[in-house]
């Protein structure tokens, strides 16, 4: 009898993350199950996952799930799952943007979709909040193209665009773009300024907080002398969360919070994001969309410091840790005369990297149960 089961998975960076991708059908069912092989997979809990395939941080400790799409307009869906690195608990109350540009790849790979051309359009039915991302993947004679020339910050080298188009996704997650009624909220003493647009933001200027927003995250997750202000992010977080309708989110990944100061690299505005305890070493896709919304509409903690080109269709160079991420927005006027973010689109890349099984150890399933 084998000790373990193989489990057919693809090894992807998606953007500046990496994870497990998998056809929806080679996992368990949605369950306790599942959760168990992916914790088994990954290696949680466990700081450093020594016993799987995560990478010890949350960037590289998640999982695409991929199926036929269920709803129309889109071509496959796409369940994005957070795998807590050291709690046993796997998150499924986010998007990521990062792993969505690996899933046109795959879904194409796996005979999901049918390359169609030089290019193909993939739709994709973003499950964990319901909106429908369009990726175009480079397919030249029939086959994904990997290699090219397109940089992005926070990942080495080049490689092929992977655009990336969103709509509707104001209030995704917390049902309206200002989950709390307000632009802006006065918390702990703190201005901040809860934001959905795809990803549950709150926004706080670094001076607020004490520091100038040009730290690296090795000083602010470790520095000691920064213990207090970690502390009262992660108060600030707790206290919002039922506020942006998200209820009690002592032990969810969202809110992450997002420290806002004047760009310092001729771009829109500089940011240090946390995940939401640790700083992100760039930033998530979708929330440099959240952010470059705030950006963009007055009323906010970071409109008036931020440089916004005037335009309907603006681009947005959202500086962070490693670089900047360059978000283009589509703005329209509403019926009542104020600004509405209407869209937004970005360039990823995406890199193919191992195509094999993963092997679970049976205690992972409830006995008799294995698939
Ligand atoms: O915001 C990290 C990432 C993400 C999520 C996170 C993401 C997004 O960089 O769409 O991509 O915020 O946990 O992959």
């Amino acid at each position: 009898m084998h000790s373990q089961t193989r489990i057919r998975a693809a090894v992807m960076r998606g953007g500046t993350s990496k994870g497990l991708y998998f056809v929806a059908e080679d996992l368990p069912a949605q369950g306790a199950e599942r959760d168990a092989v992916l914790l088994a997979a990954m290696g949680s809990p466990d700081a450093r996952q020594i016993d799987g395939m995560g990478g010890a941080n949350p960037l590289t400790s998640k999982v695409a799930i991929v199926s036929r799409a269920t709803r129309s307009g889109a071509d496959v869906d796409y369940l994005f799952a957070q795998v807590v690195v050291d709690e046993a608990r796997v998150d499924y109350g986010q998007n990521c943007g990062n792993l969505l540009a690996g899933v046109g790849p795959f879904a194409i790979e796996r005979g999901l979709v049918s390359a169609s051309g030089e290019v193909t359009d993939v739709g994709i039915h973003m499950v964990n909040t319901g909106q429908v991302a369009v990726a175009t993947v480079q397919t030249p004679c029939g086959v994904v193209r990997y290699d090219g020339d397109v940089a992005i910050d926070g990942v080495p080298g080049t490689a092929a665009p992977i655009p990336l188009m969103f709509r509707d996704t104001a209030g995704a997650s917390c049902g309206a773009l200002f989950p709390t009624g307000q632009r802006q909220d006065v918390v702990d003493g703190v201005a901040v300024t809860c934001i959905d647009n795809g990803m549950p933001l709150v926004l706080m200027r670094a001076a607020d907080l004490g520091i100038t927003g040009a730290e690296s995250c090795e000083q602010l997750d470790a520095a000691p002398s920064f213990q207090a202000m970690r502390d009262r992010i992660e108060a600030i977080r707790l206290a919002v969360g039922p506020r942006m309708q998200l209820g009690d989110v002592r032990s969810r990944t969202v809110p992450k919070m997002c420290l806002v100061a004047p760009p310092r690299a001729g771009g829109a505005l500089a940011t240090r994001c946390f995940i939401p305890h640790r700083c992100h070493s760039s930033i998530g896709v979708l929330a440099a969309v959240s952010v470059a919304t705030a950006a963009a509409l007055p009323g906010t903690v970071c409109h008036e410091m931020a440089v916004v080109p005037e335009s309907d269709a603006p681009l947005l160079a959202i500086e962070h840790p490693t670089g900047e991420f360059t978000v283009r927005l589509a703005l329209g006027v509403d019926a009542d005369g104020t600004t509405d973010v209407t869209g937004a689109g970005l360039l990823r890349t995406a890199r193919w990297l191992f195509d094999g099984e993963v092997c679970i150890p049976n205690h992972a399933w409830a006995q008799g149960d294995k698939p």
